[in-house]
């Protein structure tokens, strides 16, 4: 284990180890399903580009970002080998305090089942003020936030077999 951080760098610009021994899940929800889908499409051609073998990617769907933990949870109960779980999902605001209420439930849902199975489990949600910032981040201006997850669950992986 290193005992010293030495030149630490800018996330886009650190080294990505390969992941090439990992298993990874990635669980996306349905709603929003154009904007998920190209999160989706992001983190699953970023672990291949990134040496993660396409029959070591279990793919998932569920109905919506709430019920990504709780689908989490359950795939690492059954599938124990897996080294880490990227959660994909996409909230746009509306009217209702709904917004909120699934938001938080998801970042703490999300964190509690990494803490409780003690492997990374990556927030890949979008929570966006509308749609066109949802699609700057999915493949747009701002690039894909999928990519991003991707990468994070690598580096988690990595770190957890490492550390
Ligand atoms: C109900 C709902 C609403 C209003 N908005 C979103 C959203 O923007 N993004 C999303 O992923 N899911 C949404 N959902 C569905 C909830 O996540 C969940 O599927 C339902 O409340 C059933 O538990």
């Amino acid at each position: 284990m290193a005992t010293h951080l030495k030149n630490l760098s800018d996330f886009s610009h650190t080294t990505i180890p390969g992941g090439e021994n990992f298993k990874i899940g990635i669980i996306v929800a349905e709603w929003n399903a154009k904007i998920t889908g190209a999160l989706y499409e992001g983190a699953f051609s970023t672990l291949k580009k990134h040496q993660v073998k396409e029959e070591n990617i279990v793919s998932l769907s569920v109905p919506g970002t709430f019920e990504l933990s709780s689908a989490a949870d359950i795939l690492l109960a059954k599938q124990q080998d897996l080294d880490a779980v990227i959660c994909i999902g996409c909230v746009i605001q509306g009217d209702t305090k709904h917004f909120d209420f699934i938001c938080d439930a998801a970042a703490h849902g999300i964190t509690n089942v990494g803490l409780k199975h003690g492997k990374p489990v990556i927030f890949g949600v979008l929570t966006t003020n509308d749609e066109q910032q949802a699609i700057d981040r999915a493949g747009g201006v701002h690039g894909n936030k999928g990519d991003e997850a991707a990468i994070t669950a690598i580096k988690m992986a990595h770190f957890a077999a490492h550390v």
